[in-house]
């Protein structure tokens, strides 16, 4: 708006080093939430050279890898990505809020923009939606999300 300061983040990712993790658990969803965000990448201008994958087994092991991957200082963003589907697990509520709840303190504890892009559903339908279907890509938007947030702190 006309003479209001404004930070907004370009969404050029060329240059950026991104780690994009992702569970094993319920592959089938993260598999194509991991195209989805390479895609948006690339898409973006970044190169598949400065993307790394790191397979983990499930998104309870997530905050710790991304910990790790965060504190290593090699990466400008990452990008979190698995599926906890509700009907396939009775310890849904904990592992997704636990998940969630690292994932975040992580991110504030380092200052490295973390992408959330854990599906959590109540079945295996509303994960297919969102994992490329009539309900987006939720890699995509996680993937956005990072490259904005990396763009955005930049200017701050
Ligand atoms: N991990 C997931 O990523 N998604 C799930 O839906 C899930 N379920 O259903 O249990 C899941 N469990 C594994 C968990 O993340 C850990 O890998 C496991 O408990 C070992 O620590």
């Amino acid at each position: 708006m006309h003479h209001i300061k404004t930070i907004e983040g370009n969404l050029d990712a060329k240059g950026l080093k991104f780690a994009i993790v992702a569970a094993r658990f319920n592959d089938f969803i993260v598999d194509r939430l991991i195209n989805g965000a390479v895609d948006y990448i690339v898409r973006n201008g970044g190169s598949r050279d400065d993307l790394t994958i790191v397979r983990i087994s499930g998104a309870f092991e997530m905050p710790l890898v991304t910990k790790k991957l965060a504190r290593s200082g090699a990466y400008d963003g990452i990008v979190c990505l698995g599926a906890v589907i509700r009907g396939a697990t009775p310890h849904f509520d904990f592992v997704a809020s636990e998940v969630a709840k690292g994932i975040a303190q992580v991110c504030l504890d380092t200052d490295v923009p973390i992408g959330f892009g854990i599906l959590t559903t109540d079945n295996l339908e509303q994960a297919i939606e969102r994992a490329g279907s009539k309900g987006g890509n939720k890699g995509v938007d996680a993937a956005a999300a990072t490259l904005e947030s990396i763009r955005v702190l930049e200017q701050i």
